[in-house]
């Protein structure tokens, strides 16, 4: 088989995303189109074509793995159009560079408020004038451009370029997963349970990113179940550097590893990957204040098929309810989803949202700072409730030392 069908892509998470903003019938489609060499976006001369969020992941050399995101016209109008403006402005929360698209010599006041959006958000900006080849007037003041013919092909080399001064070295950086906490020729211990949630025949994302990791750092990695740590910790010479494990496993797994050998979460390292963990572990305190009658929200980044005994919606309910012994009541969001008014929530609780890039999982935790609603995540919240908080933030010491000056205050 050639290589190419064995290797995986990059995971959506891992590619700098580019969305295309604009007016409708601007040529969105038509530049992504072009840029892709694919006919992957519907292009025609009916304003409105595009209604929801087209994505295509591809390398774009020399930049690497990026998702280019096609949208539904800024400019739409009428109930649906509302409903399709609202699904670009979700898009609005993950992009890492923006392209602005008007046509050629049509800058306004759309183009102008997109612009401003994204400056304020601190992302990227390439504006682009389409349909050069139907204006040929001088260039507007103010704005630098890159003039394109979509449907010839024309300005795309320059477009590419474009992209290519818009993205600093800074938002190329992978922050490490483990390297910086297990160092080379170190080992880290994995606990990964094979129950009736794991997926046949493979591992989930956080867990294969988590190993890759460690190889690049030029670490030893060690995988187990539960059941068999103990006896894997025992046959190793030395101690391990860190022990890792599934969050609904911290239990049996804080038993099984010696005080004295750190451990922590796949949950807990994606808090800090993706969102920021003092903010996180700041919005666990905010369990103990839950009362029979708050809400709280339950947020998963992406949709899985439900299991009986499925950890958003049965455990993480039935681990904050026993903790606090209060009558609370729970909802739940799915993928780009998230409620406008956050005001009748008392906390949200968050996954590590391993699938997303760190600049939607801050949108969120921007919308839940602007609405005063502390927010946390899965491997905290299951650590606090089962009084093993301090153990599994033991590899994080500036964090720990955060909490516990918090906890100073509350107590
Ligand atoms: N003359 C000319 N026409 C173009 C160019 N680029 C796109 N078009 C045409 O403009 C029309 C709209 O193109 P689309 O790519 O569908 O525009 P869009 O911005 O994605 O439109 P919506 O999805 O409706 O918002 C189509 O008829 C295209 O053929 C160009 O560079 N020159
Ligand atoms: S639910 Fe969240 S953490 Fe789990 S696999 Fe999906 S994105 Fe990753
Ligand atoms: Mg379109």
């Amino acid at each position: 088989m050639p290589a190419g069908k064995l290797t995986q892509p990059a995971p959506k998470g891992m590619r700098l995303q580019i969305g295309i903003f604009g007016r409708r019938n601007v040529g969105k489609s038509s530049l992504l189109n072009a840029i892709t060499r694919q006919q992957v976006s519907i292009v025609s001369d009916q304003a409105g074509t595009t209604t929801d969020p087209v994505e295509k992941p591809m390398e774009l050399q020399p930049i690497g793995p990026v998702l280019f995101i096609d949208t539904a016209g800024i400019d739409d109008e009428g109930a649906l159009g509302g409903l399709r403006m609202a699904r670009t402005r979700q898009v609005f929360d993950r992009v890492d560079v923006a392209v602005i698209v008007a046509e050629a010599g049509l800058w306004g006041k759309f183009e102008d408020e997109l612009m401003g959006e994204f400056r304020r958000r601190g992302v990227p900006t390439v504006a682009v004038f389409n349909k050069a080849d139907l204006n040929s007037a001088a260039p507007l003041v103010g704005i630098v451009a890159v003039r394109t013919e979509a449907l010839a092909g024309r300005g795309i080399p320059e477009l590419r370029e474009a992209l290519r001064q818009a993205v600093s070295p800074e938002l190329l950086r992978d922050p490490a997963i483990l390297g910086d906490l297990v160092g080379p020729g170190e080992l880290a211990v994995l606990v990964v349970p094979i129950d009736k949630e794991a997926p046949k025949g493979r591992l989930i994302l956080p867990q294969v990113q988590a190993i890759r990791d460690l190889l690049d750092s030029d670490s030893l990695c060690m995988v187990v179940k539960e059941r068999e740590l103990r006896t894997a910790l025992c046959r190793l010479k030395s101690p391990p550097k860190l022990v890792v494990t599934d969050s609904q496993a911290f239990l049996k797994v804080a038993a099984d590893t010696p005080d004295s050998v750190p451990m922590t979460s796949f949950s807990i390292l994606f808090s800090r990957l993706k969102g920021d963990l003092t903010t996180q572990v700041e919005g666990a305190i905010a369990i103990d204040g839950l009362d029979s009658g708050d809400r709280v929200l339950i947020a998963e980044a992406c949709s899985h098929h439900p299991v009986t005994d499925d950890i958003w919606r049965v455990k993480i309910p039935r681990w904050i309810r026993q903790y606090t012994g209060a009558a609370i009541e729970f909802d739940h969001c799915q993928g780009h989803d998230f409620p406008e008014d956050l005001s009748r929530y008392r906390l949200v609780v968050h996954c590590g949202a391993c699938m997303w890039n760190r600049r939607e999982m801050h949108a969120r935790l921007r919308r839940c700072r602007d609405a005063a609603v502390p927010i946390t995540n899965y491997g905290l919240t299951i650590a606090y409730t089962l009084g093993i908080f301090e153990r599994a933030l033991g590899p994080f010491p500036g964090v720990l030392e955060r909490y516990r000056e918090l906890r100073g205050c509350h107590v």
